[in-house]
């Protein structure tokens, strides 16, 4: 810890790449942790444009029960201490994995969202674009008048991250003096490169309580949870 707080006092620019875990403590299920599995599906199988193909109503019957556990879980202070570091650091960008837009309740502004999100859904052939509300999307109203579906508009296995999004984060992770990962395996590609493959010279940390992916390769791990160690961590600062 107090290795990081050095390294972070010391920095003109940080970086910060979450994952499912940060949320974990909002009561919201990880990917591939214990209650990983939804039902008896694998999130390859359902996260897919081959699932959404196979089982349209499926993958939306999970999104939507998704949707709704996102509105009712409230940011915890894993996500409001890193609200607070970006009020702090001067050149701060935060990339998330997520969708379920808990950073940007926490009050976080500059949030990427490399796998977009579930404010909106698109239609698979002509682009257009409805509000994905609380209540789900019924499921009668998967099909669009153009003859396309409706999709999440998030990004699935196979599918390119948006370019605009990714471009921002590689930079922001490329510039950065300090990257901070948490709550990620880091398996998950392109995401997970940001932690390791863009810059050489940052101190690139880990707050996870489980070893990662990347835990072996990285200048220092912190082992605890998310809303454990964060809060303490913007306390040192
Ligand atoms: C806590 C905690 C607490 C618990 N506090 N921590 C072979 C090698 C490399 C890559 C590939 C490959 N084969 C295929 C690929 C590519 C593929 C990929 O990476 N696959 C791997 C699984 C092997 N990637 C893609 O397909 C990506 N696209 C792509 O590559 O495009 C190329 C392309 C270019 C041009 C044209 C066309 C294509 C897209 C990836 C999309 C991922 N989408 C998902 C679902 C959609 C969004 C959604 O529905 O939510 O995103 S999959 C799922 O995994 C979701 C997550 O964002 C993502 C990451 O998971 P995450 O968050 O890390 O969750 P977990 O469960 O794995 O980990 C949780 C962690 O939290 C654990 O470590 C816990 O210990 C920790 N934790 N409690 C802190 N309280």
């Amino acid at each position: 810890m107090e290795r990081l707080v050095a390294a972070l006092r010391a920095a003109r620019s940080v970086f910060v790449l979450t994952g499912s875990g940060i949320s974990a403590e909002s009561g919201l299920p990880t990917f591939r942790g214990i209650n990983g599995l939804w039902r008896t599906h694998r999130v390859e199988e359902l996260a897919s444009p081959e699932g959404f193909a196979r089982d349209p109503v499926l993958v939306w019957t999970w999104y939507n029960e998704r949707k709704s556990a996102h509105v009712r879980a409230e940011p915890n202070a894993g996500h409001d201490a890193l609200a607070r570091l970006e009020r702090i650091v001067d050149d701060f960008t935060l990339a998330t994995q997520n969708v379920d837009s808990l950073h940007l309740r926490a009050g976080s502004s500059n949030v990427l969202e490399l796998h977009g999100n579930l404010r909106e859904a698109r239609c698979t052939r002509c682009g257009a674009r409805r509000a994905f509300e609380a209540t789900g999307l019924p499921l009668d109203e998967i099909d669009h008048e153009c003859g396309g579906k409706f999709r999440p508009d998030i990004v699935w296995f196979g599918e390119p991250l948006p370019a605009d999004v990714w471009r921002a984060a590689q930079t922001g992770a490329a510039r950065a003096d300090v990257i901070l990962v948490v709550g990620t395996s880091a398996v998950v590609y392109p995401a997970a490169a940001l932690a390791t493959h863009y810059n050489e010279r940052a101190f690139v940390a880990e707050v996870n309580p489980e070893p990662t992916a990347i835990s072996d390769r990285i200048d220092c791990v912190l082992r605890g949870t998310a809303v454990e160690l964060l809060p303490r961590l913007l306390d040192d600062l």
